[in-house]
């Protein structure tokens, strides 16, 4: 079987993607695709993922092929294929223990319409772009308003995770991290990396630490960590970096 992730570092749903890979021990070809210069809506890209948006898996399963996108259905196939299925079932079980398979598609179907619906990295990398007299006015008319969308869903984040009273903290409560903390954490950990603080919510904050210290995790935030401290040190006194505390 032969495995192409098409993605880039600085894209959150890329990244959860290839740290699962490394994670279950799956050899893989990284492509990298300028989403930032349009290549996800070139004719080439568009015939591996009509959805235009990467991540992308391309699979060549001896002759029958399979192009997908949407980072969590490529992530549940690849702990459903995966050869390592003791390793793989640890972050989504699939039909093996439907109940605990549910819970994690419950964290990972509000991802899309909470956590990440209030994506700010892409705005602050076009902040970072931008000229030094619209910066104060994206901060006040774009990001306050992601700011505050984001605020109750890292309140729900917290009560979560504060009612778990043993082991390492994880979103489907069983200590062991699954897709749904591996998705809603490369969200947060870009903005994380731009120098946004949570001290208003301890028990995500350490939560969010626990993850971005995986050793996986930690080798593909690289560009991410990069871009953040760069946005930080030419841009940060137009954020408000306190915004979660
Ligand atoms: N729901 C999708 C989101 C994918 C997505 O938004 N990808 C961005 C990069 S982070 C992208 O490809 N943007 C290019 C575009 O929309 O033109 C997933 O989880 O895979």
């Amino acid at each position: 079987m032969t495995i192409t992730l098409y993605a880039h570092r600085l894209s959150q749903p890329s990244r959860a993607v290839d740290i699962l890979l490394r994670e279950l021990g799956i050899e893989h070809t990284f492509h990298e695709v300028d989403f930032a210069g349009g290549e996800t809506h070139t004719d080439w890209f568009t015939h591996i993922n009509a959805l235009q948006t990467i991540p992308a898996l391309w699979v060549d399963n001896h002759g029958t092929p399979l192009y997908l996108g949407e980072s969590h259905a490529i992530m549940r196939y690849l702990c459903r294929t995966a050869a390592d299925q003791e390793g793989a079932q640890r972050w989504y079980p699939g039909d093996a223990d439907p109940a605990r398979s549910a819970r994690i598609d419950q964290w990972l179907d509000w991802h899309h319409g909470n956590v990440r619906r209030y994506d700010m990295f892409h705005h602050l990398m076009n902040l970072h772009q931008t000229l030094p007299m619209l910066k104060r006015e994206i901060q006040s008319t774009l990001l306050t308003p992601l700011q505050d969308g984001l605020t109750p869903g890292l309140a729900m984040l917290e009560a979560h995770l504060s009612r778990q009273q043993q082991g390492t903290p994880a979103l489907a409560g069983d200590g062991h991290p699954t897709l749904a903390d591996l998705a809603i954490s490369c969200e947060l950990h870009q903005i994380m990396a731009v120098g946004y603080r949570f001290k208003n919510y301890p028990h995500v904050k350490a939560w969010l630490e626990a993850m971005a210290e995986r050793p996986h995790a930690h080798a593909v935030g690289d560009r991410i960590r990069a871009q953040g401290h760069e946005i930080r040190e030419q841009n940060s006194d137009y954020l408000a970096l306190d915004a979660f505390g």
